[in-house]
């Protein structure tokens, strides 16, 4: 079933993580999410079995249905496929973007995590829908990876011409120099994920990449 809307009109994009607040649930969190305005879902479990995944994958599927929100599945592209979900994210070492596109066929969302400029310019050559540009800062969710710094943002900002969305150790107290280094699109996980209140982070996201759209 596709999307009502044009999905590349998001501008903030939640990744599920297994360090959710403690005692809450998934689905109930990243349904906070949605009620916050996140425009953007992604599954992205590295430790549980397939058969975890699949479940979580069905759940977020009828949820961000409900929302009209795109829904994106990180490494397993069978299980996007089974659940209808609008698209795969992959990594640089993941399966390449050509043999996704085959699997998934041109009407899904290949998204792929990109570390320097020249891997982004890459991922839209092999036909990438959208980069992540990350990460930014240090961060605990993705660890043992160098941060990029801005320099890579503006340098998306400049070069890139798909969608991009800013990712790694971004907080609302440093997502103004994310914005100002010419990201409109933000992508969170423990900010969101792992706050008390993942509704109203998120609207206070979306404040901060309104103004900076706004020139503000
Ligand atoms: N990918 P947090 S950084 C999942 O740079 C992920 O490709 C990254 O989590 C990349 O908002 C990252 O908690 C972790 O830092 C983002």
């Amino acid at each position: 079933m596709p999307l009502k809307h044009n999905w590349r009109d998001f501008q903030l994009y939640v990744i599920t993580a297994g360090g959710c607040h403690p005692g809450r649930e998934l689905v109930h969190v990243m349904e906070e999410t949605l009620k916050g305005g996140a425009g953007m879902l992604q599954l992205r479990n590295k430790t549980g079995s397939r058969q975890e995944v699949l479940r979580e994958a069905k759940e977020l599927r009828a949820l961000t249905r409900a929302y009209d929100v795109p829904f994106i599945v990180n490494d397993y592209p069978d299980i996007a496929l089974e659940v209808d979900a609008d698209g795969v994210h992959l990594g640089q070492d993941d399966q390449a973007i050509e043999e996704a596109r085959r699997l998934l066929g041109q009407d899904k969302i290949i998204g792929i995590s990109t570390h320097s400029l020249e891997q982004g310019l890459a991922a839209e050559r092999a036909g990438a829908d959208y980069i992540g540009v990350g990460p930014v800062f240090p961060t605990n969710t993705k660890p043992g990876r160098a941060a990029v710094t801005t320099s890579y943002v503006s340098e998306a900002a400049r070069h890139i011409r798909i969608p991009f969305v800013a990712i790694g150790g971004i907080t609302l107290d440093n997502v103004g120099e994310v914005l100002a280094a010419g990201a409109r699109k933000i992508c969170a996980v423990s900010a969101i994920v792992g706050s008390e209140d993942p509704a109203r982070v998120c609207r206070s996201f979306l404040e901060a990449i309104r103004s900076a759209e706004a020139g503000g």
